[in-house]
């Protein structure tokens, strides 16, 4: 068994990343942070990697904060968790939003607190029925942090966002798929099969073009009707100035499969 906090696999062009604390359902210690963020940037950088898996060893996705870690205060200490979610969750969150390639959420199991908003911050979740996503913050006196705040009212709307963030209720993962908190939920013997086929689709599309789509939807979320068409409008022109768009065209007048490469 690897002492490695998060495991490192590669299939294809697709690599997994597994968050690897299953006795404490994978709950962040500052050491994984440092582990994940370490595996996103190498994931970053090579060329090779089209697709990204995000999921959890064990019966859980990830638990959140790790409620006996450095920063909680129970060693005698204050707790110093605006520092925790400043120098681990925040960038955590924005390095995932920044990934030039798709990122895929492939929750096998619970979900809780920052764990569920981290799930919630990847480009597309999968879930298995047995998963569950859970808000709980309230129940130990914090907000929603890791992006919840932003992520539940854009994805479900204000009075669901409210109601899971006060209730901290379990919401089973096919509830969250049916109100759209998340892509698919699937049979727990299906999640790695279906999981894998997506990420092995996606990484057959032109990236830069995916990761692209990701930066104009988010940008859209914060501007008006006629600011969005503008984005659009720029943004397909770099996109159109790019090799993968020559490409597709090309392949679609010649009926072959493109080779896309840009990232
Ligand atoms: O610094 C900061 O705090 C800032 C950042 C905050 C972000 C946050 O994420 S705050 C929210 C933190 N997370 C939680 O409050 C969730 C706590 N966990 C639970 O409520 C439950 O474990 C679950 C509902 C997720 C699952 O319940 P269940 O019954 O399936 O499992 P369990 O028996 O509670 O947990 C299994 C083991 O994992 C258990 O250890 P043991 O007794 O077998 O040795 C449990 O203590 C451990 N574990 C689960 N969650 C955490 C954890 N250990 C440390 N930290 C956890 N968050």
């Amino acid at each position: 068994m690897s002492d490695a906090l998060v495991l490192v696999t590669t299939q294809g062009a697709v690599r997994t990343l597994t968050l690897n604390r299953p006795a404490a359902l994978n709950s962040f210690t500052a050491a994984m942070h440092r582990e994940l963020r370490a595996a996103l940037d190498a994931a970053a950088t090579d060329q090779a990697v089209r697709c990204i898996v995000l999921t959890g060893a064990g019966r859980g996705f990830c638990a959140g904060q790790d409620l006996n870690d450095e920063g909680m205060g129970n060693d005698g200490t204050p707790a110093d968790v605006e520092g925790v979610v400043e120098r681990h969750y925040k960038p955590l969150a924005l390095r995932i939003r920044s990934m030039p390639v798709p990122v895929i959420a492939m929750v096998n199991g619970v979900a809780a607190g920052a764990g569920a908003n981290i799930a919630l911050g990847c480009d597309l979740v999968v879930a298995a029925k047995s998963a569950s996503f859970i808000q709980a913050f309230s129940k130990i006196g914090l907000v929603p942090d890791g992006g919840g705040t932003w992520l539940l009212p854009r994805l479900v709307g204000r009075a669901r966002a409210i109601g899971l963030a006060m209730t901290g209720d379990k919401l089973p993962a096919e509830e969250a798929a049916a109100m759209g908190l998340i892509w698919r939920c699937v049979d727990d013997a299906a999640l790695a099969e279906t999981t894998m086929a997506l990420a092995q689709k996606l990484a057959t599309l032109p990236s830069a073009a995916l990761a692209a789509t990701r930066r104009v939807i988010d940008d859209a979320i914060g501007m008006d009707y006629a600011a969005a068409l503008g984005n659009e409008a720029k943004v397909q022109g770099e996109m159109s100035r790019a090799h993968d768009f020559a490409e597709g065209v090309a392949a679609f007048l010649q009926k072959r499969a493109p080779v896309f490469r840009d990232r």
